[in-house]
């Protein structure tokens, strides 16, 4: 099946009292979103990708490494990524689900110290990338980095969490501050019921 371009789970202006403009919204998901969902069909294809799931293209030509195949990881996980980012932020969220706070403050000592932790994960990613908080095979939680498109599916993790840390995410909005960006994004726009499903 060709990818298709989600729509945002809410309007371009919804976050913007919480610190994500209407401006980068219509930049990050009309534009940027669109070009890894055209460029990766595009890509696709005619390939042995052509047809298959959004899931088994990223773990297919990331196991494979083959550089041919680059192409199609780098626009097929973001893809992904974006559509599991919008997913996670949300308007006038509750607050977190009992069970989340559970598990965090069990494999992190509180959920503050897990905040520390996934904000420096994401200040500290040099270059494009993204951080993560993953459920891990053995069924622990970890915060993670990674760079450019690289996801958790890529290392047969479950994706609880995750903030996009390219300049394109944040920088309308605050500019070269990306730790201002993260702080925001994780005491007003994380949908905290979202994360708490995919556990
Ligand atoms: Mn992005």
């Amino acid at each position: 099946m060709a990818f298709s371009l989600p729509d945002l789970p809410y309007a371009h202006d919804a976050l913007a009292d919480l610190g994500m403009s209407a401006e980068t919204l219509e930049f990050h998901h009309d534009i940027h979103h669109k070009a890894y969902v055209d460029n990766g069909n595009k890509l696709i294809a005619g390939t042995e990708w052509d047809g298959k799931s959004v899931e088994d293209i990223i773990t297919g030509t990331y196991q494979s490494g083959a550089v041919a195949q680059s192409g199609i990881f780098n626009n097929a996980s973001q893809h992904w990524n974006h559509t599991q980012f919008w997913e996670m932020m949300g308007p006038g969220t509750g607050g977190m689900p009992g069970e989340l706070e559970k598990a965090l403050t069990e494999s992190f000592g509180s959920v503050e110290k897990f905040k520390e932790e996934f904000a420096a994960a994401g200040a500290g990613q040099f270059g494009s990338g993204w951080c993560w908080l993953v459920k891990d095979k053995d069924g622990s939680l970890r915060v993670t980095k990674t760079e450019n498109g690289v996801n958790p599916l890529c290392f047969g993790q479950t994706a609880l969490l995750g903030c996009d840390v390219w300049e394109h995410s944040y920088y309308i909005d605050f500019r070269n501050k990306r730790p201002a960006y993260l702080s925001n994004f994780l005491e007003k726009l994380v949908n905290w019921e979202n994360v708490a499903a995919r556990m």
